[in-house]
């Protein structure tokens, strides 16, 4: 599969709407799992990024890789939904992008990902302040709160949504993942979160790991 791997990686780097999704909707008749096909996306739009930091391409390239990326998940969330294992709900999770942050295909990822292992998850969408966050943690009790950001500028709502969950009496009974392109140990730190994945499959492996599921 390495070959059409790099075949999707290019198509989407080129925006090449119509191939990425003939691509996409081959690799999964030929049964190849959901998640191998997202890392090929994901691989495109990363180099897309890079291209528009260097100046190569700009906003409507972006927004571009952005709308093929959702139109593949289309065909792609049926397929991760069905790659669900029948289990009882591990938990309940909150998530959302932070405040000021618009970037949701990852974190819908997550999302996909955390209900086909069994959780029950409550997603707040997208530019999400701080209290929002808290007030949706304490009307459903949930167990673990998930905060994505894909902005440097994101660390700050971050941890201001950590803080709030402080003031609210909230921070011990309900972990806090926090992830998304920059975030690293150092960000985890800096917020005060709890823990920090780097992927949907990490955000699982985390979830379970912290409500003792594992
Ligand atoms: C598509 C895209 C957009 C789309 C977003 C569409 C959408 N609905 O999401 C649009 C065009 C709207 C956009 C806008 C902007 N963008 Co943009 N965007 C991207 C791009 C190319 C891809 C992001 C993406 O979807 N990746 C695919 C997904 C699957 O991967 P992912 O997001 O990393 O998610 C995975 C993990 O991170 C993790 N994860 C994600 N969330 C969470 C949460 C938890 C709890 C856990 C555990 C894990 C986890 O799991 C996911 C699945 O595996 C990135 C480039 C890049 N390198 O990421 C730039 C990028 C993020 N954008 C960038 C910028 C600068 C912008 C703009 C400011 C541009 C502008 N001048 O207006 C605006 C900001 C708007 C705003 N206020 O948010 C920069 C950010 C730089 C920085 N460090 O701050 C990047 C890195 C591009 C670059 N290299 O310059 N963008």
């Amino acid at each position: 599969m390495a070959d059409t791997s790099e075949q999707l990686t290019r198509a989407i780097l080129e925006l090449r709407e119509e191939e990425v999704l003939q691509l996409v909707r081959q690799r999964l008749a030929a049964g190849e799992a959901p998640l191998e096909i997202i890392a090929a996306l994901r691989q495109g739009v990363a180099e897309v990024g890079q291209k528009f930091e260097k100046g190569e391409y700009f906003l409507t390239e972006l927004i571009m890789a952005g709308k093929i990326f959702k139109e593949a998940m289309v065909d792609l969330e049926p397929a991760l939904e069905r790659s669900r294992q029948q289990s009882q709900a591990l938990g309940t999770v909150v998530i959302g992008t932070v405040k000021g942050d618009l970037h949701d295909i990852g974190k819908n990822i997550v999302i996909i990902m955390l209900r086909s292992a069994g959780f029950l998850v409550h997603d707040l969408g997208i530019d999400v302040p701080p209290q929002t966050f808290v007030n949706k943690v304490r009307e459903v009790n949930a167990d673990l709160l998930g905060l994505s950001g894909l902005l440097t500028v994101s660390f700050n709502p971050m941890k201001e949504t950590v803080a709030a969950m402080h003031a609210a009496g909230l921070r011990e009974r309900c972990r806090i993942m926090i992830g998304g392109g920059p975030t690293d140990e150092r960000v985890r730190a800096y917020t005060g979160a709890d823990y920090v994945g780097q992927d949907a499959g990490q955000a699982v492996r985390l979830a379970k790991a912290a409500l003792g599921v594992a």
